[in-house]
């Protein structure tokens, strides 16, 4: 069995070549995108954030994890997508609330999205509710998805949903939120259509919101 502890080590200590290669060993010694990226990079990054919570870590260290973690996710992102031969269940447009320059759980859920079969238009980070609106007003948009992991931007969605229904429409898309602070009960707060914990059930969340039984 191919152990993914060193992958968890390289994201920790942010040694982005060690996590492009070694993962690129795990993927040629048969282990599974999805395995890798569970087993292997997410619980590098909650070591990289009790680490931070703890004043073991400060910025820069969490700046060079994220590298890594994108390094690796490079590499697993073609993988982990569907084939262009399949019809999109749906179009989703993604982003990070305003004010917030978080991506790495943004970029997870827009990856596990498209390897579900959704279309994907990702506006970034850092994503004003008129982009978002801008983006919902040209069409070809079913779900408005948006990530925030800081308490103070998490305002900013409940502003985009305001600005949807000022723009006349938000009857015309469905809403999801989700990152670490958001819960349930807050995406009822603000009137949002669904809520995702994580990656995985953000990807059973966009289904329901379409009606997709799959
Ligand atoms: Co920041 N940061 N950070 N940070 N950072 C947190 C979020 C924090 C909790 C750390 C802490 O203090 N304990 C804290 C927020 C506190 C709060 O608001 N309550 C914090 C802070 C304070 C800050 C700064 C203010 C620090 C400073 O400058 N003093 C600053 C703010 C910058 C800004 O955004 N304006 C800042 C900066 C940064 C870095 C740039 C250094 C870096 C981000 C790099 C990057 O993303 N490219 C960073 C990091 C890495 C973190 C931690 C350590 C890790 C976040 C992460 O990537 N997690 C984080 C601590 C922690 O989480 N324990 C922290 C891994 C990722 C896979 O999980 O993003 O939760 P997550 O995504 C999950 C789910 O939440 C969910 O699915 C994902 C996969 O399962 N999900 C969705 C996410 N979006 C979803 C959308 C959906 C559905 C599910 O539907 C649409």
């Amino acid at each position: 069995m191919f152990d993914l502890t060193p992958l968890t080590e390289a994201v920790i200590v942010g040694n982005a070549p060690k996590a492009k290669e070694l993962t690129q060993k795990a993927l040629d010694a048969g282990v599974s995108p999805g395995t890798i990226l569970q087993e292997g990079l997410i619980p590098g990054m909650a070591e990289v954030g009790r680490r931070f919570e703890e004043r073991e870590y400060y910025v820069p260290e969490l700046l060079i994890a994220a590298r890594a973690m994108h390094a690796a996710l490079d590499i697993l992102r073609p993988l982990l997508t569907a084939s262009d031969e399949v019809q999109p269940l749906g179009t989703v447009v993604i982003g990070t609330v305003r004010g917030d320059l978080h991506d790495i759980g943004k970029n997870l859920v827009s990856m596990m999205l498209e390897g579900a079969g959704f279309e994907v238009r990702d506006l970034g980070i850092d994503v004003s509710p008129e982009k978002f609106v801008d983006a919902a007003r040209e069409g070809n948009c079913d779900i408005i998805a948006m990530s925030a992991l800081l308490t103070t931007t998490m305002p900013s969605m409940k502003l985009t949903i305001d600005a949807l229904k000022e723009a006349g429409l938000r009857d015309k898309v469905k809403v999801m939120i989700g990152g670490a602070p958001i819960t349930q009960e807050y995406a009822d707060q603000i009137g949002a259509d669904g809520y995702g914990e994580d990656a995985n059930q953000a990807v059973w969340v966009a289904k329901q919101l379409l009606g997709i039984a799959r």
